[in-house]
């Protein structure tokens, strides 16, 4: 922080609200607030804005930052290729190293039967050309009446129309006339919402058959796919029973179905394995990554094509009609390949799995045992907190209070970046955190759940 960024606060947030739209921001309301806080640069797990604060990256930028800021490594990998070949793209019979590279690279670490990707520069154009190969495909095997894709209900699977679609965000959907025809949402395994009174097992047994429900309302011929995120991330860190995708897959498979994961938040070490999939026993035809494969520094996603897929869209499809113009951007290439090449060296996914996660397990368990708080949960290095008004009935404050957004607030205002989706505050660290950081998380949430109580007490 220099005198100058302090000075510049006020400047920069006069021209931000004057001239910067942001993504989902209520422009109104963040002005008569004070306006934004200003990031100005970032170090390790913490981030600083144009005051001089230094705040514990609890989010990890966008549930992406998992090598943490800071790492020259990856700086000079996207220096070294904009010298070389800055952009050239993969249309009309060219490619170029990075791509070549990175597509083997995920080809390897991707579970047995992925042998092909197509790059995109974010998520939510992972999952249109998910829709775009789904369709395809049942075109190509002489099927076009499958044409419905199941969804769930608070999913989210990005900001395009069809990423919308496919999410499950009503908000979304009703501001855009969405979701786009064909797609259709049965309802989340979220159990401390939807299952409190029934065992783990069941509850996941009971969601996942809603899925069979729904293929036999609409009919097995014309259902082609199910897509869902093997935890669901923006939607509040929902951990699904054990019994739940395991039923799924047996239902994809017993009615031909394609099953998608939408691997954007869980893959690369997310949740102790490269591919989330592997920990729930998935094995999904398609799979869709973005985020951590380039660690947030470049814009960076795509589609990973199961074989299944693959072996028909290439072998029979002609051209595939679909594409960005930059895909597979030599730059953020260099930058996956660079970000998986220091996952390996510092064997990040494996501690992860053996030390990280069962380190956070443990003290982020912790603040259950605090007065407005109902439940924790966590795996990987992914974590949510629910808090209600009172802890045995699970009664949550009035939706009006605002509790999950004040605790927000209070968090911020104390170091610590926390994620609030209605009353359910989440977390989601970079995944270089050490045990001192996850207890200053720890310590910071648990002040800051005091403070929400303490101000939601004198209303
Ligand atoms: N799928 C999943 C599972 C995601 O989490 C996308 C697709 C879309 O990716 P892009 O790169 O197009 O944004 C995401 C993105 C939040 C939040 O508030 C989460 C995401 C994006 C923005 C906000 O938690 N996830």
């Amino acid at each position: 922080m220099t005198e100058n960024t302090v000075k510049r606060t006020a400047e920069w947030k006069s021209e931000d609200h004057r001239h910067y739209l942001h993504p989902f921001t209520d422009h109104k309301d963040l002005g008569e607030k004070g306006g934004s806080r200003i990031i100005t640069r970032a170090d390790g797990v913490y981030i600083y804005d144009s005051e001089g604060n230094r705040i514990l990256d609890g989010m990890a930028g966008l549930w992406c930052v998992n090598l943490g800021y800071g790492r020259t490594e990856l700086v000079d990998a996207a220096a070294a290729q904009m010298r070389e070949l800055p952009y050239y793209n993969s249309f009309f019979q060219c490619t170029h190293p990075p791509a070549i590279e990175l597509s083997e690279r995920l080809s390897e670490l991707s579970p047995g039967n992925f042998n092909h990707v197509f790059f995109t520069g974010s998520g939510s154009e992972a999952n249109d050309t998910q829709i775009r190969l789904i369709r395809r495909y049942w075109d190509l095997q002489g099927q076009p009446d499958r044409m419905t894709i199941i969804a769930r209900k608070n999913a989210y699977h990005g900001s395009t129309l069809g990423g919308a679609s496919l999410g499950g965000m009503s908000a979304m959907h009703e501001q855009m006339v969405l979701p786009v025809p064909g797609i259709v949402h049965i309802e989340q395994p979220y159990q401390f919402e939807l299952g409190a009174d029934l065992s783990a097992a069941d509850f996941g047994l009971q969601q996942a058959r809603l899925l069979e429900k729904k293929i036999l309302e609409i009919g097995a011929d014309k259902v082609a796919a199910f897509i869902g995120e093997p935890v669901q991330g923006a939607g509040g860190v929902i951990i699904p029973p054990d019994t739940y995708w395991p039923e799924i897959q047996r239902i994809c498979d017993e009615y031909g179905i394609l099953l998608v994961a939408d691997e954007v938040i869980t893959a690369f070490g997310r949740l102790g394995e490269w591919f989330g999939s592997t920990r729930f026993g998935m094995r999904p035809d398609l799979i869709s990554f973005a985020k951590g494969v380039s660690s947030g520094y470049l814009p960076l996603g795509g589609a990973l094509v199961g074989d299944r897929v693959a072996e028909v869209v290439i072998a029979e499809g002609g051209e595939f009609a679909h594409g960005y113009t930059y895909s597979g951007h030599p730059a953020a290439c260099a930058v996956g390949l660079a970000v998986l090449k220091i996952m390996q060296r510092e064997k990040i996914v494996e501690r992860v799995r053996e030390h990280t996660e069962p380190y956070f397990h443990a003290r982020f368990k912790t603040l259950e045992d605090h007065p407005i708080v109902g439940e924790v949960r966590s795996i990987g290095l992914v974590g949510a907190i629910e808090i209600v008004k009172d802890k045995s009935s699970r009664e949550r404050f009035h939706k009006d209070l605002g509790a999950g957004t004040r605790c927000r607030d209070f968090c911020v205002n104390n170091g610590l970046v926390m994620r609030a989706v209605g009353n359910t505050m989440i977390v989601s660290p970079p995944l270089v955190v050490e045990d001192k950081h996850i207890d200053e998380l720890v310590e910071k949430a648990w002040k800051c759940l005091d403070l929400t109580a303490a101000s939601l007490a004198r209303e």
